[in-house]
């Protein structure tokens, strides 16, 4: 299973982190999603396609930079 690595812009405290991590896992393909709120990063495993997941954080209101 392969991992994809989002660096995420706009998340403050523990309610962005679940918000993010619940968008993700609603993401087709997605087998699991944790966020690390100081590295603002969010580490995603299965195979889903990159651009649902930008897609999937844009929606509940953050930005992926890369
Ligand atoms: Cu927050």
């Amino acid at each position: 299973m392969s991992e994809t690595i989002l660096k995420i812009e706009g998340m403050t405290c523990n309610h962005c982190k679940m918000a993010v991590e619940k968008a993700l896992q609603g993401v087709a393909g997605v087998a699991g999603a944790k966020v690390d709120l100081d590295k603002k990063e969010a580490v995603v495993a299965g195979s889903p396609e990159r651009a649902a997941l930008v897609q999937a954080v844009g929606k509940a209101g953050f930005k992926v930079v890369d």
